[in-house]
């Protein structure tokens, strides 16, 4: 459509997240063609000049910067795509709200609530459009999940249990710090997988089953010290290699959750499961598309678990792609909060997770490393 109006991203980091938002800004059009702005990859950002150069290259970046104070300056952006490790986002997104730009945030919203809570502040102020990558929200089975929460099916909810399971830091070898590996370093990163995979779960808990009131958490740390891509030197590892937190909901559900990167054999198994006085729903990011729904109300001789195939045009999101039977994937679910956000803008509402309901998460985060440290339960304080 050649009326649409150019919405200029600017994109900071280009590490795995950079290229699934990247991915995302490319498919948008070609599958949303009702949205009235297109976005124009206009800058990359990151230090390495050469290699920036050849990811520009590769996915059809205009320009290169190497200081994102520079990308944030341009006149020819309208939005900051924060893809940098977490210890970046506050700086960053403070000064592209002072700016004036519209911010995507890749998640968590920062390191603790301290942190995020100025960034909160800034976008509230600048009143720019803000949204934080919490994607699994937007894979259909999710969503779907969250529309049949919504219209009562599962009625009074008692529990809520998620998983988000890993293997892949299991060698003492492993470095800690520097490009792929900063999810290691407490400094750049803030936590383990509290912040990195169970801000996931939580993201998702809320959204679908309310506020967290309290919790009550243990975290270890299996290996204890790793050399440090910077310094080269042997040195403390200050992150949670697993946690598990059990908490009560807002409405009286009880909730358990457990993340590790520690689970040999298992590399992104993010699953959930809810159970209410009618039905109950369960979900694996392995088998993506698929929602398992057992409803007590179905006649009793057929009664049992069905396996619902998320792909139909009736389905949140469904009716964007392929034809019925046809799955999509990881990678859409970023496609969709790209299409959300800028659908957003067109109707001036917020596009949720923003960074004021991100907070919240972080809360719960903070809340849980807090309670394993002081091995204690904590009120989150949360207000959903
Ligand atoms: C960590 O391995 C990671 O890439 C997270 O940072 C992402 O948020 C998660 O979706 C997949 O795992």
């Amino acid at each position: 459509m050649a009326d649409k109006k150019e919405l200029r991203i600017g994109l900071i980091g280009y590490g795995f997240m950079g290229r699934t938002h990247t991915n995302a800004y490319k498919r948008l059009g070609d599958f949303f063609p009702e949205l009235k702005h297109k976005p124009v990859l206009k800058v990359v950002c990151a230090r390495n000049k050469e290699r920036l150069q050849a990811f520009a290259d590769q996915w059809g970046y205009e320009s290169i910067e190497t200081d994102w104070r520079a990308v944030v300056a341009r006149d020819d952006v309208d939005a900051i795509d924060i893809c940098t490790p977490n210890n970046m986002h506050a700086e960053i997104a403070i000064a592209a709200a002072e700016a004036g730009k519209m911010i995507l945030c890749e998640k968590p919203l920062a390191r603790t609530v301290a942190e995020a809570q100025p960034m909160v502040d800034a976008v509230e102020k600048a009143g720019v459009p803000n949204t934080v990558y919490y994607n699994y929200r937007r894979v259909p089975a999710v969503t779907l999940a969250k529309q049949l929460i919504d219209d009562g099916k599962l009625g009074k909810i008692f529990h809520y249990r998620a998983n988000f399971l890993q293997d892949w830091t299991i060698s003492p070898e492993l470095p800690q710090g520097g490009e792929g590996l900063w999810r290691l370093d407490n400094d750049a990163a803030g936590s383990g997988v509290t912040g990195d995979l169970l801000a996931h779960c939580i993201d998702t808990a809320m959204w679908l089953n309310g506020g967290i009131k309290d919790v009550s958490a243990m975290t270890e740390t299996f290996i204890k010290e790793r050399v440090h891509t910077g310094t080269g030197e042997v040195q403390k590892v200050g992150i949670d290699d697993a946690c598990i937190f059990h908490c009560h909901f807002d409405n009286g559900s009880l909730g358990l959750f457990e993340s590790t990167r520690y689970a040999r054999g298992h590399k992104a198994l993010y699953t959930f499961e809810i159970n209410g006085e009618h039905a109950s729903i369960k979900w694996n990011l392995h088998d993506l598309s698929r929602l398992e729904y057992f409803d007590h109300r179905d006649e009793s001789i057929e009664r049992g678990w069905r396996s619902i195939h998320v792909t139909d045009g009736d389905q949140p999101y469904m009716d964007k792609w392929w034809v019925p039977g046809l799955s999509i994937g990881y990678e859409h679910s970023f496609v969709h909060q790209v299409a959300d956000f800028f659908k957003s803008i067109e109707d001036g509402t917020p596009c949720s997770p923003t960074f004021k309901e991100a907070q919240e998460t972080q809360k719960v985060c903070e809340a849980v490393l807090n309670s394993a440290k002081s091995k204690s339960w904590q009120e989150t304080g949360v207000d959903w």
